[in-house]
Parts: structure tokens; sequence; C-alpha cells
């Protein structure tokens, strides 16, 4: 029997006797997951062999914790990670169904925000392809990132339900279950404690299997449920209080029910701390558990196990890990902290002051009170190393653990920084910042522990799957050793200028085109012409990442265009997307903006198809995945200085886009590897922002000073794209003529220019080609494979 008819007949088996129908009562869902169970029995075989395989060679485990992990579909990544496409076609086909259509019915897991949860999913995928034994550790929330829907313009979040039809990736394990106490109080003796909780809930595990490239190895991604330790309280509910008697499991139910939907501002709320204790705690205890039971002695767990914090979401688990070592296996307080800091080790995400986490102490300790008294005696430590490296007072006060000006608050970045053996940054621009700025002090104190490591991107994921037809055309051009090791990619450069194979590049952009403005047709109504250069603005909605100044230009470009028809002009798409934190006021203006923009433009007759404006809804990583690979120009335009790395500009890059951009973030690092000649590189450095912001900047005269801003700045606050309410902009645009931290004016001429003279390149076609080329060539290097090894290299020592 063939294997084709063997997966077939798989899923006609499953079909029935796990799905409980047979095939004329199953309905396309039943269908769905009868395929994944068929394809499961692969990844568990797999997977079982991938455990057993670390139990004997007693090897070293990394552990990446994580609060976000935005995986997006698993159907597609594990077909084609274990070479099972092409059979589920044909097994599929041959009961009368499309994989496409079959693969649509599965949802997004979007349990994460935007690139630091995306870089998670990424960063699983290349440690299972690495064959590195590793485990994820996150919150598996009911609802995940919010669905966005756009009424009048205007974002509108709704739950997102991904769990409705059940997750046939997921393996419930109740035998992996731990305690995780709240508040409470302490019984001290000597450096030891008891801790006896006032509230515990029961965090019990649930194992989502993570396929490497060729099936190679299969890793665990294990996230957290919570259930109430009793359930219900049958003496009240017997007394009558039939609500009361159910409250425990209410309280347990609300740790795991939604993602802070916010990304760089962070929401202070307790329910948010509670979330970030449960899982690092849940997972700290999976890990010692483990150990112990593995490798006897929990002194010898930095040998044996990596726990990498994702962010300073689980710097609660430095404490935690603390506790463990020293209340319940009575390790000295001094040997602790050693094996702690070589366990543990640290990334930072951002600069921005305002997204460093901090506690309030009275929340903190009310909540936690072992680990308050563990912080501070963590914070002595570090503070008499501080005086006795002969830093200054000032120096000293912000290298604390604890915040003394105002409300007393506990620093989450500290915390993490301190209890870790590496810090590190995700771009080589960012890591420096990261020196010079926020971490200094504890920079001067510590100064072998920061490091950089650019983040990557997957390229099974983010070339292969999403891009079949380039990956078909790379393969003929240069073989299939790029399918390994994307830095063979470099091959491509030899067929560069080979006009021919120029035009193949750009047969295969434009059936990209054609799908995806077929999609965004449905999606939106709005007609677009293949033809025309998809430009594209994809990403969290955020001032720094400045929307607003594509926006802005959008509308100058609709001026030009109306005053001078007859110009030569190279048609557009403009293609935004994103969602906005609900309570992120400016945000959700931006979203509103684009849509009156695309709404005035997109029903102009005198522009016609020179000029489209289309906001997508709902962008999460399965459009992500059609929308890149029919991109011909990317926007990475954030205010130098401020986007870390940013991990999208990887992701077009590789799919063939030309970039405009600022010397931001991994940018830069694009530059060296593409080269100034295949990028559209304008505006302000990161060192130019700062002296502009301290030599007290003057947006009004910038924009006075060029009539294109000025003109575009007043049509939108006079309300020439929102004639219902003329004054909606007026404020927004007004408070920009005073204060513009993000540079947009300072920036705005430069960036036209840059957008002027993508214009030029693009009506050069062999040109434009040619540079494409050249970016597919040349972004290898930014595989999250590479990102991996150095990080197993660097900060895990791992094979
Ligand atoms: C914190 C506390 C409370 C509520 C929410 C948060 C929170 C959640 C998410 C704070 C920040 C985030 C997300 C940050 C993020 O996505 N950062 C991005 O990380 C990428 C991967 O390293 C980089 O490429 C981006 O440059 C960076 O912006």
């Amino acid at each position: 029997m063939d294997t084709r008819h063997a997966l077939e007949q798989r899923i006609v088996k499953v079909l029935r006797h796990r799905v409980g129908k047979n095939e004329r009562a199953a309905k396309p869902h039943d269908w769905y997951n009868a395929a994944v169970y068929a394809l499961r029995d692969d990844v568990i075989d797999a997977w079982i062999a991938s455990t057993t395989r670390t139990h004997d060679t007693k090897g070293k485990r990394v552990y990446y914790l994580s609060l976000e992990f935005l995986i997006g579909r698993l159907l597609r990544d594990a077909m084609s990670n274990l070479d099972l496409t092409g059979e589920m076609e044909e097994a599929l086909a041959s009961l009368g169904l499309d994989l496409a259509a079959v693969e649509e019915l599965e949802p997004d897991a979007a349990l994460g925000n935007g690139g630091l949860g995306r870089l998670a999913a990424c960063f699983m995928e290349s440690l299972a392809s690495l064959d590195i034994p590793a485990y994820g550790y996150g919150i598996r929330y009911v609802n995940g990132m919010f669905r966005q829907r756009i009424d009048d313009g205007w974002q509108v979040e709704l739950p997102e339900t991904w769990l409705a039809h059940g997750n046939p990736w997921e393996f419930e394990r109740p035998e992996s279950a731990y305690p995780v106490g709240f508040g409470g109080e302490v019984v001290a003796d000597g450096e030891r404690a008891t801790w006896n909780p006032a509230e515990v809930i029961e965090a019990v595990a649930v194992d989502t299997p993570v396929v490497g490239w060729r099936g190679k190895r299969v890793n665990t991604l294990r996230l957290w449920t919570a259930n109430a330790l009793d359930p219900i309280k049958l003496d009240e509910f017997n007394a009558g209080d039939h609500l009361g008697a159910l409250a425990g499991q209410l309280r347990a139910d609300t740790l795991v029910r939604v993602l802070y939907p916010a990304d760089g501002s962070p929401a202070g709320q307790e329910l948010r701390l509670r979330q970030e204790f449960f899982f690092s705690s849940a997972s700290i205890q999976d890990i010692v558990r483990r150990h112990a039971q593995y490798h006897g002695d929990v002194r010898t767990l930095p040998d044996k196990a990596a726990i990498q914090l994702n962010d300073t979401h689980p710097s609660v688990a430095v404490a935690e890990l603390m506790r463990l070592l020293i209340d319940e296996h009575a390790i000295p307080f001094a040997e602790a902290w050693d094996i702690t800091k070589r366990t543990i080790s640290y990334t930072n995400h951002t600069l921005l002051p305002e997204a460093l986490e901090s506690w309030p102490h009275a929340l903190f300790e009310r909540l936690l009170p072992r680990h308050m008294q563990i912080v501070y005696a963590i914070n002595a430590v570090v503070l008499r190393e501080a005086r006795e490296a002969g830093l200054t007072p000032e120096a000293i006060s912000s290298i604390s653990l604890i915040d003394e000006h105002g409300e007393r608050r506990v620093r989450m970045a500290n915390l993490a920084f301190a209890g870790s053996h590496s810090i590190n940054g995700v771009a080589a621009l960012h890591t420096e910042l990261m020196k010079q700025t926020v971490f200094a002090d504890l920079h001067s104190l510590y100064p072998d522990r920061i490091n950089n490591k650019t983040n990557g991107v997957t390229p099974r994921r983010w070339l292969q799957q999403c891009n079949p037809r380039l990956t078909g055309l790379i393969r003929e051009a240069i073989g299939d050793g790029f399918l390994d090791d994307a830095e063979q990619l470099e091959a491509l450069a030899d067929h560069a200028d080979d006009a021919a194979f120029g035009e193949r590049i750009d047969a295969v952009k434009r059936a990209n085109k054609v799908d995806l403005a077929q999609h965004l047709t449905d999606l939106t109504g709005v007609q677009l012409d293949p033809d025309a250069m998809f430009d594209v603005q994809v990403k969290r909605i955020h001032e720094y990442k400045r929307q607003l100044l594509n926006l802005l230009e959008t509308v100058a470009l609709y001026d030009q265009i109306r005053s001078h028809p007859e110009r030569d002009w190279a048609p557009r798409v403009k293609i935004f997307g994103g969602k906005a934190a609900s309570s992120y006021h400016n945000a959700k203006l931006i979203i509103k903006l684009a849509n009156d923009v695309a709404r005035r433009v997109n029903g102009d007759p005198a522009v016609g198809d020179l000029l489209k404006v289309v906001f997508v809804p709902n962008y999460n990583v399965s459009l992500a995945e059609r929308i890149i690979p029919a991109a011909d120009l990317s926007e990475q335009i954030s205010t130098a200085g401020m986007e870390a790395s940013g991990t999208g500009n990887m992701k077009f890059a590789l799919n063939g886009a030309l970039t405009i951009g600022t010397l931001d973030g991994a940018n830069i690092e694009i530059l060296e590897r593409v080269g100034a000649d295949n990028m559209f590189i304008f505006g302000l450095t990161a060192e130019e922002v700062s002296a502009k912001r301290n030599a007290g900047y003057d947006p009004r005269s910038v924009i006075e000073g060029s009539s294109e801003l000025a003109q575009a700045v007043h049509s939108i606050a006079s309300g020439v794209f929102s004639p219902d309410d003329p004054s909606r902009f007026a404020d927004w645009m007004g408070g920009l003529m005073s204060s513009d931290w993000f540079m947009l004016a300072a920036d705005f001429d430069a960036y036209a220019a840059a957008q002027r003279s993508v214009d030029d390149r693009w009506r050069d076609r062999r040109a434009w080609r040619e540079s494409a080329i050249r970016n597919i060539a040349n972004v290898g290097w930014f595989s999250s494979d590479r990102t991996i090894s150095e990080y197993a290299r660097e900060i895990w020592n791992v094979a």
C-alpha cells in the first residue's frame, strides 16, 4: 500500500474513532481535526523518540520562559517539516477535500502581541530544527490576542475564541501539576523560611509538540492552565451558596483567561503580576523537579538547565528559584545565588522607559511576601558589590532592585539583570544603547554580562511555507542546500543580473500579488491592480513605529498626483495593518486616519489606479504569511533608537521586498549585508535624534518650512479626510506642531525624497528585480537558526 493511500485510510479511521463521525456526517471542522489527528501520530512518534534520546544522553536542556508565544497555525508547519505536505494534499484530494481550504479552518494560536511573542515561536522552531532539547514555558490563555474589527474606520476589539472547536495539537498532563501560592505569611528560620500562602492555585501542564525541520527533533511547548485545588466547596454548595462554592475555580480561571493586549506600555494591574508569578513558579518547580528526578543533586542544575527569560515578564523566576533552593532544598543563600546566576539569563527587548516593568512594593509584598524578603536579600548583595566597586551614590541608587523615588517599587529589569550571567539585546545598536542608557550603571558593575544576539526568523515558516513559488524557483536556481542552511541563499547573487531569472522572480511576485489582491478584495471590497507597487507597513500600531509618517507621506503623494496627474507616477497600493492596544488613544486614531484616508483616496476618480490605500483588518500571523510574499516595498521607518530590532524587516527582505527604512534596530545590520544600493535608507541617526531632543527641537518651524508636509498636516487637521467630523484630527495635528517626540517632522522631507527614489528604481524594472534578488541572497544570516546557534554557544553552553 502506498503511503498516500495509508494516510487517506488513517484520516477516515480517526474521523470515525476519534472525531466520532462517518464521512457522510463529517463537517469541514471534523475533517480538519481528522487530518491533524492522522498527522499527529507521526509527530508523537518523533516526540517520544526525542525525549528518550535526551534522557539517555542526560543532555543539558534549554528552558525558554515567555509570557507570549505567537505561533499562528501549526498544520502546514508540521506537514512541511515532516515532508508530508504532498501526501496530505493527495490524501485529502481523494477524499474530495482541498488542503488549502482545510488549512483555513485552523484558528491562529495568537498567544502574543507582536515581535516578542513571534520571536519566541521562531526560536522554538529553530531549537527543534537544531536538535537542541528545549521546553518553551508559557500560559495557555483561553482568549489570546483580541480579534480586530474595523467599524466605520475605528478599531473594535472582540474576544478571540481560538479553543471553541477544541485544539487537536494539545495534550493535557494532569500528572504534571504544581501548587502556586499567593499571599499569606512567612515563618522565618535563619536563612530559610516557611511560607504559608493564603491562597493556592494548581498549575496544570498542557503540552504542544514543536516539530523541527526534517522532523529531526520534536520539542515541547508547555503551557500552564489553572485549577482551584478544591474546584467546588461542597459544604458551601450544600449550604445553598452555589456561587460562593465555585469562587475558587473562578479565581483560577481568571488567571489564564486573557493575554494582556499591550505592547510597550505595561498595564500595572495586579492580575498581570499574578499571571507572571503563576507561570514562572510552575515552570521553575517543573524544571527543578525534573532535574532532581534525573540528576539527583540540585547543585548541578547549571550544568543541566539553561533558563532564558524572554524580557522581564518572567523575572520573578529569579526569586522563585532562590526560594526553592533555600527553603525547599536547604541550600545556603550564597550558594543558591551562585546556582541561580549560572542557570538564568535574560533578554531585553525594549529601551522605552515606560515599558520597563516595576511593581508597587506594597502589592509585591502582599502577593509574594517570601519573594519580597528574597529580593531584599539579593539587593543587599548587589548594593554591597556596588559600594565595593566604588560606584557613586547616584549609580548605586539606579542599580538598586528597589526604586525609592516616590512610591516604592520593585524593578523587574534590575532583578533579572542581577540574577543572570548573561543579559542580551536583540540587535547591535540596541545592545550598545542598553550599555549607554538604561543599564549603564549595572553594566559598569558587571561589565561582562551584556552581549548581543541579533534576532532572526525561521526560514521554514517565513520562506518555504509562506512562499512555495519563490522556494521552488530558488531550488531550480541554486539547488536544495539553502533549505538546511539559509546562508547558502548567497549563491543567488550569481543570478542577480541575469535578466531572464529576474523576470521569473517577477512572475513569482506577481502571482503572489494576484492572490493577495483577491484576498484583500474579499476582506475589504477594494479592487487592486497587481501591477502597482505593493507598499506595506504591517506591525503593531505604535507612535514610535511612525505609521503616521507613512500616512502623512501618503496624503502628500495624493496631493501631488491630483496637482500633476500628467506626470509619470509609479502606481502604488499602500497597505497598512496592525492592532492598537485597547487603551492607546493615539494608536487608535492612527487606525481611524488610515481608514479615512483610504476612503477618500480610493473614491477619488482623479487618482484612479495611481494610488490605493488599504487597511487590512485583524492583522495576524496567517495574514502576514499572505502579505509578506506579495510585498514589493517594506516600510521599517521607526524613530532611530526606538525599535529594538524588528523582525518583520527580515521576513520582507527574505521574500524579495526592498526596504525603505531608518538606521534603527536590525535595519542597520540588514544594510550591512544587502548594501546601500539595494535599500532606501533615510533620516536621522539615533545619535542625531538624541542630540536634537537635547537641543530643543521646534517641530512647528520644520513643518512650516516644508510645503508638502505643511499641506498634508493642514489638510488632515482641517477635515479633508473626515468631512463627517471635520475637527476629528485637529487637536492631534495641532499637538504635532508643538511637540514631536518621534521626529516625524524632522524626518519627513528625507522620507519623501527616499520615496521618490523608490519610484525611480521601480520604473527601472531590471534594476528593481536585481535589488530584490540581492535582498533574498543576502539575508540568510537573519535565520533564527543562526541566532539560536549563538545563544547555544555563547549563553547556554549546549552542543
Ligand atoms: C508588559 C507588562 C504588562 C503588560 C504588557 C507588557 C508587555 C507585553 C508585550 C510589554 C512589551 C511587550 C512586547 C514587546 C515587543 O514585542 N518588543 C519587540 O520585540 C521584538 C523581538 O525582540 C523586537 O524585534 C522589537 O523591536 C520589539 O519592539
